[in-house]
């Protein structure tokens, strides 16, 4: 990957690792106060050199390492994956609170969902990264989703780069059903915990 970004990698991973250690953070901050962890697995990652030159030229612009790190937003991409919805606003909320993350934009795609039925919050935040001598700041994204809106967004992920798949008109229709009924059950799921009194019970 250093061919495209050169030098600017170290600085690329040692936001992703910044990232990854805030989620910790976040983890244990909330265990020690007794509080359920609504952080059911997470990952992080440097957007590949092909998909970020594929990016650049999609927007028209110049394939250049300054356009990657400023123009586009998740070179640096943590995904945070909860059970409930509520965790999703959650932890939102608490990686909102370190003062060296600075958020930018915020998009909401649960309570305005794409018109295939993708949902995630979507947080895009400036992160001080100090080196020796300096203190660089670098875009990263930081989506976070259900267990379930995440199943749905890795099967229409492979749809996407998936080729010679039969009926795909059909088979967005269905994502789409899908992607409602996901909404509805993860809100019901949501119910059932707070009737049994588990909204924020350490397991
Ligand atoms: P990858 O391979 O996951 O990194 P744009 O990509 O220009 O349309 P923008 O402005 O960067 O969109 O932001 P947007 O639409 O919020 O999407 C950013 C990322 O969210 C995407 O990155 C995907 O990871 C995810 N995403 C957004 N929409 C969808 C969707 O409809 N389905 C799925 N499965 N994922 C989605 P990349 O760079 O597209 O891809």
């Amino acid at each position: 990957m250093s061919d495209f970004y050169g030098d600017s990698l170290f600085v690329l991973q040692a936001a992703l690792e910044e990232m990854l250690s805030k989620i910790e953070l976040v983890r244990g901050y909330r265990q020690i106060r007794g509080m359920r962890d609504p952080v059911e697995h997470y990952k992080g990652r440097i957007k590949t050199e092909e998909s970020m030159i594929e990016k650049l030229k999609r927007r028209g612009m110049d394939i250049t390492v300054e356009n990657a790190l400023t123009k586009v937003h998740d070179a640096v991409g943590v995904r945070i994956v909860c059970r409930f919805v509520d965790d999703v606003y959650e932890i939102a909320e608490m990686m909102s609170m370190f003062s060296d993350l600075v958020i930018t934009e915020r998009k909401d795609y649960i309570a305005n969902p794409k018109p295939n039925g993708y949902r995630s919050l979507h947080i895009l935040a400036l992160l001080s990264v100090t080196l020796p001598g300096e203190t660089r700041q670098v875009p990263v994204e930081i989506q976070i989703r259900t267990l379930a809106q995440d199943t749905w967004a890795a099967l229409e992920h492979q749809l996407r780069y998936k080729k010679d798949v039969e009926n795909v008109a059909l088979i967005q229709k269905e994502l789409k059903r899908c992607a409602d009924e996901i909404a509805s059950t993860d809100l019901s799921l949501q119910t059932v915990r707070d009737m049994m009194g588990m909204s924020d019970v350490q397991e």
